[in-house]
């Protein structure tokens, strides 16, 4: 029957317990680097290079297996210029009225301001939606679990396979974001997550001087109960 459990065996490795150590390490040191940027490179980056990007980020886990998202990848300088200019109509909106002050406030370590122009200077902009719901062929609604949480998911493992590449990335949220369905044709289904904006760094670029939290900031270990 079509829609039984069927198995099949996991591939896998039993690493020594030095050996899971040295790998954790190894890549806690390799994502310490990656920062958010906001200036980039007019350097191209290839459509394979993307797609191997886009294989990862839909290797995430998600919702009853149902792979909840869309990814749109944009190149197109005339789809890029489309683009920035509605995130920066509403960008406008919300930096010079709509931000309550204290938002403002949070956003000051960044130097965030309306102007976005990496969005037609990066070679990538990739609009990630979120399908809450699907469609089968007689047009009804199939409805999707925890699609928002997963489409997160893959974002992060979209995030870390650029900078694994040796790319930078910029999590671009204009809000609203119900532009991107329009000019990139996409159903009533389909939200929009984020733009993720792909590419190389600007020569000499900066970055803000902040920091992450220490671990005893961000976990609470429980300790071990006595019987
Ligand atoms: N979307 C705006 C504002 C902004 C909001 C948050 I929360 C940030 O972490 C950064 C920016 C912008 O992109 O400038």
């Amino acid at each position: 029957m079509a829609d039984e459990a069927r198995f099949v065996p996991l591939e896998t490795e039993t690493p020594s317990d030095e050996e899971i150590l040295r790998r954790a390490r190894e890549f806690r040191e390799a994502m310490a680097s990656r920062r958010t940027v906001r200036d980039f490179d007019d350097r191209p980056v290839s459509r394979e290079v993307v797609e191997e990007l886009l294989r990862t980020a839909g290797s995430a886990p998600s919702g009853a297996n149902i792979q909840p998202w869309t990814f749109v990848p944009v190149s197109d300088p005339s789809v890029k210029r489309m683009i920035r200019g509605a995130a920066e109509d509403e960008e406008r909106e919300f930096y010079e009225s709509r931000a309550p002050e204290q938002w403002l406030e949070a956003l000051r370590p960044l130097g965030t301001d309306w102007r976005k122009p990496f969005l037609e200077t990066a070679p990538w902009l990739v609009a990630v939606f979120v399908q809450k719901y699907g469609l089968d062929e007689k047009g009804e609604r199939i409805p999707h679990y925890y699609a928002t949480e997963s489409v997160g998911l893959a974002t992060g493992l979209l995030i870390a396979a650029v900078h694994r590449a040796g790319l930078v990335a910029l999590t671009h949220t204009p809000s609203p974001m119900g532009f991107l369905n329009e000019i990139l044709d996409r159903p009533d289904n389909e939200r929009p997550f984020l733009l993720l904006v792909v590419g190389h760094p600007a020569e000499g670029v900066e970055v803000p001087d902040i920091e992450r939290k220490p671990l005893d900031e961000i976990a609470v270990f429980v300790p071990p109960r006595e019987e």
